[in-house]
């Protein structure tokens, strides 16, 4: 499409699965819970909770083990959920950035590009902060910064808003068919971060970012048809 470098200003990152290795240890977390609870939970499950709150999340894992809890004792069990995330992360390091993650973020700065972070997770600034990342975001929504869940485009509306920018002149990074789906729903143009058979909304599905240069992302984005 002629012109869509020249249109796209920003870019949205989500995180968890997309720049940083964390999203095993919200499936460590979830199944240890689910295993306390008496039943159990499979990875491809895991795969459906992707993009979802801690709420949320914690709501779809007792529909499926068929358990019934009050709110005090959902908020109970998500923290104690929570606990065991941040213990799993407590040792989280530079080198856990996911490969060719951060030299594409450095591509997208030198290009002159927004960046902005939108993460359902209420820990993604800790994330940020022990990876080194968090100077790269101009804007950071979060787990804090939201009322709806994915699908809902809010997390990545609220994030072009906060750049000064429309969401076609934005592309969003996701990994989860949730998230794919809030971007198009958005407006944004939506890469997609894994195999295409899962995530068939996207405008583009690439492997991940390692070989990966923004120049040749937008190439392959301007043969698509976006926006
Ligand atoms: C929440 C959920 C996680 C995951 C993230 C988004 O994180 O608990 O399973 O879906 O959102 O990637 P947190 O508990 O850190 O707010």
């Amino acid at each position: 499409m002629a012109g869509f470098s020249e249109q796209i200003k920003g870019c949205i990152f989500n995180l968890d699965g997309v720049i940083v290795d964390t999203a095993k240890h919200h499936y460590t977390a979830w199944k240890r819970l689910a295993n306390q609870l008496g039943f159990d939970f499979s990875i491809e499950q895991h795969e459906e909770l992707r993009g979802l709150s801690r709420l949320a999340s914690l709501e779809k894992i007792l529909e499926w083990g068929n358990v019934y809890m009050t709110e005090a004792e959902k908020l109970h069990w998500s923290d104690v959920k929570n606990n065991w995330y941040v213990e799993l992360i407590s040792n989280l390091k530079p080198s856990d950035v996911l490969p060719g993650a951060l030299l594409f973020l450095r591509q997208v700065r030198e290009a002159g590009l927004q960046m902005a972070l939108s993460s359902a997770s209420r820990s993604a600034r800790s994330v940020l902060r022990s990876t080194h990342l968090e100077p790269y975001f101009d804007v950071i929504i979060d787990g804090y910064s939201t009322r709806k869940v994915k699908p809902d485009p809010e997390s990545f509306l609220l994030a072009a808003q906060g750049l000064g920018l429309r969401p076609a002149e934005c592309v969003v990074f996701e990994d989860a068919p949730l998230g794919v789906w809030a971007g198009v729903a958005g407006g944004f143009t939506v890469v997609g971060i894994g195999q295409p058979e899962y995530l068939p909304k996207a405008h583009l599905v690439i492997p991940g970012f390692e070989n990966l240069t923004f120049n040749n992302l937008l190439a392959q984005l301007s043969g698509t048809t976006v926006a």
